[in-house]
């Protein structure tokens, strides 16, 4: 029998023409503002026009599945575009499992997929050893190269405080930095917050630019263990934002890369998976 298997993932604008679409799905069927509109092109366009986001989940997907073989029918979903999570499910055989791309369970945001999909789920793997094991060595090779003063960020995408009261995202966040950090060797290093909405309300902090600032070092590098792939929260609020912000601050910045569709970690992860299908 074939088992089912749902990738979920953020999703991202298929074309140019989609980002309007994208964005009021993103704020729960609420149009953005002309100026919130050019803010976010804007941003596309500073990373080449597009996000590299489709491209990335989609070989994240070809990985998963070569790894779990011919009982396995594994397909796409996202969370805020086509194809969505409630239409790719409909595909699938009925005996069906399901995995988010990223590591960290929270309520708002997990939780949400695992509510969508409706079938058994791996809530987090913030835990896989093979997962560690690319971080610190990520955070390693990227260390040979800077000075010996430099701090190490590790970032995951805020939350507003009311969603995050009594949740597990941020012990899961320390739980695993820590582990990463002792692989790696470091005996210094802080958790820090990345790409809080543009809402009035209190996202958790600290942010990281405002991390940056307080810091009494020559360097920062910043491991953005929360996402796994190459994105616009990644290469626009990491390599443009935060990087500028520390020439502001006369430090050198440099970036851990991405999981993407690194065949260990995700050989590890289609495991787990089949782990669930027993
Ligand atoms: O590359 C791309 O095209 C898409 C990159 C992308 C990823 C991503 C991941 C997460 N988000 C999470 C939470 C929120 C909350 C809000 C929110 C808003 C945005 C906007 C864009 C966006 N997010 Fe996102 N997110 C990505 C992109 N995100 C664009 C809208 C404009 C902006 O604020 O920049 C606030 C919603 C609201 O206004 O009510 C909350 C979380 C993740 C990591 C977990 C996951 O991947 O699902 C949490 C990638």
């Amino acid at each position: 029998m074939t088992t089912g298997v749902l990738v979920m993932a953020y999703g991202t604008p298929a074309s140019a023409d989609d980002v309007e679409a994208y964005y009021t799905h993103i704020r729960r069927g609420r149009p953005p503002t002309a100026e919130q509109l050019e803010d976010l092109r804007s941003r596309y366009n500073a990373i080449g026009g597009l996000s590299p986001l489709r491209r990335v989940t989609e070989a994240q997907r070809d990985r998963l599945a070569t790894a779990l073989g011919d009982s396995f029918c594994v397909e796409l979903g996202y969370k805020h575009a086509s194809p969505f999570i409630e239409d790719a499910v409909a595909t699938l055989p009925d005996d069906v499992i399901g995995v988010v791309l990223a590591p960290h369970y929270s309520r708002g945001s997990i939780g949400e997929y695992v509510e969508r999909l409706g079938h058994p789920t791996i809530e987090s793997w913030h835990d896989l050893p093979e997962w560690i094991e690319f971080q610190a060595a990520a955070v390693r090779s990227e260390l040979e190269a800077l000075p010996a003063r430099t701090a190490v960020l590790f970032t995951a995408h805020s939350l507003p405080e009311r969603v995050l009261a009594g949740d597990r995202y941020e012990d899961e966040l320390t739980t695993s930095a820590g582990a990463i950090a002792a692989r790696a060797g470091l005996d210094d290093w802080a958790l820090a917050w990345q790409s809080a909405g543009r809402t009035p309300e209190p996202w958790r902090g600290p942010d990281v630019l405002e991390a940056m600032t307080d810091l009494d070092a020559d360097s920062v590098l910043v491991c953005p263990q929360g996402f796994t792939a190459d994105h616009l929260e990644v290469l626009y609020d990491l390599d443009i934002a935060a990087k500028q912000h520390a020439e502001k601050l006369g430090i050198a910045f440099a970036r851990t890369p991405m999981v993407n569709d690194d065949a260990t970690v995700l050989g590890a992860l289609a495991e787990r998976l089949r782990s669930l299908s027993r």
